[in-house]
């Protein structure tokens, strides 16, 4: 415990209510909170705690405070965070608030207007919008001729997701997989975002002229890729879209690819989506940004600080409309392209010590993003974005 991180706070009304409150922090991972129902001083309250925008636990403070004379002064709970948050816990992404009302005892760091809500309470409504414009790629318009389209257009119009085996020569994959486990091994990663500037066969994966002609037909420009997952794990990334995360102007004028190159096991934390989610409104991400206080709005860090925000308002969706959510339990060789509004995560690997041997690629239209270097066409056929950053 330490005194340094000792704070104190005044307390005061939460509004709209005569349940008042305040929340101090102990120790970087203790906190304490006295709260007052003044119709009912005896009442226990509840209280949640997150952090990051991530709902960790529900308390109640139901210790009786006296006062010297013997009244009541409230209720008191204590919360210690989990051991596996040694380390983690950051005091201003704290959020304390009452369950009843979702507002913020006085002191919760995390306070301030969406994001005055705890993220359990913020709706897929608040952070979307529709946008059907003709700005948008020729398939995500409202006016299509059904008729003219390949069955892979047709598909992926409907579904936001293609699964292909067979489309990438099984060479080139294994080429790629040897050359990262002699870099690597199987453990390591590349710091860089953009390794095929320096992988020669990931970058000649990645511009693969089958797969760089399937991304034209989806979308009806040239791919080019400036973007790559290596790890051999799941990225454990919680249900979201991608389109949020990038530039607005580029709407969906991106896709991305994930690629076995093994069989993936069903215990290794699978790709999953909902199909034909890429239909329903789209994640904004000045929408999304509200959900932050105002002071980290800026960060660097904004995608994952508003996190569990955003996987949470998706997975309620999901749940409202009864969607179907659909595991990529891939084949060796077997390859996925997905929309840049198609709702999916990285699962939790059921045994975490199991390798998913995959690679994954995103890709925007060469024509689309003026704040990259210009794309440049590979000898095999497809394009990528020069895009140099150190690989370690
Ligand atoms: O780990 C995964 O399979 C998910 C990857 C992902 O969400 C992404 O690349 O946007």
């Amino acid at each position: 415990m330490s005194g340094k991180l000792q704070k104190a706070f005044p307390a005061g009304p939460a509004p709209g209510k005569r349940v008042i409150g305040r929340v101090t922090l102990l120790s970087q991972v203790e906190l304490h909170v006295l709260a007052l129902d003044q119709d009912s001083p005896e009442k226990p309250i509840e209280i949640d705690i997150h952090h990051d925008g991530q709902f960790l636990q529900r308390i109640t403070a139901d210790s009786e405070l006296k006062m010297r004379e013997g009244k009541p002064a409230g209720r008191t709970g204590r919360f210690s965070f989990p051991e596996n948050f040694a380390g983690k816990v950051d005091y201003n992404r704290i959020g304390v608030t009452f369950a009843a009302t979702g507002k913020h005892l006085v002191g919760s760091p995390a306070s301030a207007p969406l994001s005055d809500l705890p993220a359990d309470r913020i709706t897929y409504e608040d952070i979307t919008e529709v946008d059907q414009s003709d700005e948008l790629p020729p398939l995500d318009r409202l006016e299509v001729d059904e008729g003219s389209l390949t069955e892979r257009q047709a598909l992926f119009r409907e579904q936001g997701v293609l699964r292909l085996q067979g489309l990438i020569p099984q060479a080139a994959m294994d080429a790629y997989s040897q050359a990262r486990m002699r870099a690597l091994g199987v453990a390591g990663n590349w710091k860089s975002g953009t390794p095929f500037m320096h992988v020669p066969e990931l970058l000649s994966l990645c511009c693969n002229a089958g797969l760089g002609a399937v991304l034209e037909e989806l979308i009806s420009e040239p791919m080019g890729v400036h973007l790559n997952l290596t790890d051999w794990r799941s990225t454990e990334r919680n249900w979201h879209q991608d389109d949020y995360l990038n530039p607005p102007r580029l709407k969906s004028w991106y896709v991305a690819v994930w690629m076995a190159l093994d069989d993936i096991s069903e215990d290794a934390g699978p790709f999953e989506y909902v199909p034909g989610s890429h239909r329903w409104p789209v994640m904004r991400r000045e929408k999304v940004l509200q959900t932050l206080p105002q002071a980290h709005r800026a960060r660097e860090d904004w995608p994952s600080l508003t996190q569990g925000a955003v996987s949470r308002a998706c997975l309620e969706e999901v749940q409202r409309r009864g969607a179907r959510v659909e595991r990529f339990v891939a084949r060796k060789g077997e390859v996925l392209i997905w929309h840049s509004r198609l709702i999916h995560r990285g699962s939790q690997p059921k045994d975490p010590a199991l390798l998913r041997k995959a690679l994954i690629a995103h890709y925007s239209s060469i024509h689309r993003r003026p704040g990259f270097p210009p794309a440049v066409q590979a000898s095999e056929g497809g394009w990528y974005f020069p895009i140099r950053q150190p690989l370690f």
